[in-house]
């Protein structure tokens, strides 16, 4: 931020600079030097009251923004991006999200009928692309997502979502309630055994993500690396405890304090914030990654604490391997349970779920060359025949592109390790600029969704 004001100010004198987002959550005295206005709130609503335009009621007209993913370089899916909420009210103690918004859900997408038009206009686009609903605890307000589970049921279309979960809010459904909202992969917080959050309340977390697993739904758990009563001996076990749940992904990162929560209140009031950061907020905010130890710890060291994060990170690669065979197996699993399904849209899910397993198919040589152990590589291998037995062996051309994925994997891994192309082109979004839209027409497009209003313009 601090680089770009410079530059706006170099560049447009006259400019009038907003900051909005989390960073805002340092305080005035840092940031009023870099902006002319600060946003700590909903955006569009804020915008508006800043131009003295009238209020706007919810839903905002809800763009169409498209993430790429690849593997190897290639482009394998596309995902649409729907912003059903902001903030989340279960308030554990380290959530920036929550405390930003005041512990409030502010609905961006009031009604479950809301959330499916959205995703209608992305299928417009694509009738396969897989979708992310990004509002913290999607599933914890019942009645919008059984309005939501009642739209997708009448669109009779089976669809791919991935969204945010916890155990408190999952507690409330069945899987076949969630398959049934074209749910097939969710984030959810497992944080540490005994860290003792109300989110963590409900079914144990053993049963929920061995059912989700058995019906095909992915999971992403992120565990937490630093709580005071932790030790390396407790990370260990709880890890373990993680790890034989068997997560598809997962995300290891160090207890870190955001200004807001009652974390860093906690922190600030105790003197635990590290003293050379305490002292110098800039250097705070450059540190606050989630991959370093800013605070004093009972009995770990900060060297400690971050050796341990990347040790999980390590282990959990070592003991249950790369990240696309894990989802292939949940795959596999989750087109065993449904192809047979009494319920027709459970049925096209399972038809589904098998396509995306045949798109994996020239993966696995890769796999078995550079699996991490002979362990996991075994897994691999047997993984692939007991699909092989169920979708059949591959063509030939699927043996030609496993050969040609053996290059790529070990291409990307160069890139990775030499840190070449990773990061996206600078794109320029121009909104009404006053010139007519360039916008693509699409006439089928739902109402209250909208493209960008012109073309993103390269940067160099
Ligand atoms: C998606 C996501 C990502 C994606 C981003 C993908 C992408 N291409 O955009 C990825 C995986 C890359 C990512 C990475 C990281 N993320 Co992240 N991410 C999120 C997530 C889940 C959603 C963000 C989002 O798009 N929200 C939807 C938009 C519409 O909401 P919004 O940002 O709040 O914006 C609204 C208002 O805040 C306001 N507003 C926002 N910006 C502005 C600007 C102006 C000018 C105005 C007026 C208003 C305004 O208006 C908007 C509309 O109302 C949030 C959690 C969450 N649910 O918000 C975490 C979150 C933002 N991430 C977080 C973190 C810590 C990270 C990482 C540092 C993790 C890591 N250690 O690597 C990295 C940092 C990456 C980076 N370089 O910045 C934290 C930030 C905490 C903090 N204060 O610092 C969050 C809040 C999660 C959390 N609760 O801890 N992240
Ligand atoms: S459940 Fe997740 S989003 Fe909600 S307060 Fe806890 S960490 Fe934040």
């Amino acid at each position: 931020m601090i680089e770009t004001v410079e530059i706006i100010r170099k560049y447009a004198p006259r400019a009038q600079i907003v900051l909005g987002g989390y960073g805002t959550v340092l305080d005035d005295s840092l940031l009023r030097p870099y902006g002319d206005h600060i946003c700590r709130e909903e955006g569009v609503t804020f915008m508006r009251r800043l131009l003295g335009e009238p209020p706007h009621p919810l839903p905002h007209r809800h763009p169409l923004i498209v993430n790429p993913l690849r593997v190897f370089g290639r482009l394998i899916s596309r995902t649409g991006i729907v912003f059903g909420g902001l903030g989340c009210p279960n308030a554990c103690d380290f959530c920036c999200t929550s405390f930003f918004f005041k512990k409030k859900h502010v609905k961006l997408l009031p009604t479950g009928q809301d959330i499916y038009r959205v995703i209608r206009g992305y299928l417009d686009i694509d009738p396969k692309m897989a979708i992310l609903i990004i509002d913290e605890d999607f599933l914890l307000n019942r009645r919008r997502a059984m309005e939501f589970r009642d739209a997708v049921q009448a669109g009779g279309v089976p669809l791919a979502v991935f969204c945010f979960a916890s155990i408190r809010a999952l507690s409330q459904y069945t899987v076949q309630e969630i398959l049934e909202m074209g749910i097939d992969g969710m984030w959810i917080g497992y944080e540490g055994t005994r860290s003792g959050y109300a989110k963590q309340k409900g079914r144990s977390a053993e049963e929920i993500f061995k059912e989700f697993r058995e019906h095909g739904i992915s999971i992403l758990a992120s565990m937490i690396v630093g709580f005071p009563y932790q030790t390396p001996e407790i990370i260990e076990e709880e890890l373990a405890g993680l790890l034989a749940l068997k997560p598809d992904l997962t995300q290891f990162m160090i207890y870190g304090p955001t200004p807001g929560t009652p974390f860093f209140d906690r922190v600030v009031k105790e003197g635990l914030l590290a003293p050379e950061l305490a002292a110098d907020m800039v250097k705070y905010a450059r540190t606050a990654s989630g991959f370093s130890s800013m605070v004093i710890h009972p009995t770990m060291s900060a060297k400690e604490i971050e050796f341990q994060q990347t040790r999980c990170f390590q282990e959990d690669f070592k003991r249950l391997g790369p990240t696309i065979f894990r989802a292939v197996e949940t795959w596999l699993l989750g087109y065993l349970k449904l192809k047979d399904s009494p319920s027709a849209f459970l049925r096209k899910k399972a038809a589904l779920f098998a396509e995306d397993i045949r798109k994996a198919y020239p993966v696995f040589l890769a796999g078995k060359v550079f699996g991490p152990t002979p362990h996991v590589r075994r897994w691999m291998g047997d993984l692939q025949k007991r699909i092989h037995a169920v979708l059949g062996r591959p063509t030939l051309f699927e043996k030609i592109q496993s050969v040609a994925g053996v290059a790529a994997a070990a291409w990307t891994g160069l890139t990775l390790k030499l840190g070449l192309f990773q990061h996206p082109n600078l794109v320029r979004n121009e909104y009404r600029m006053g010139a007519p839209s360039k916008a693509v027409s699409h006439p089928s497009r739902a109402p209250g969704v909208e493209a960008p209003s012109r073309e993103p313009v390269p940067v160099e």
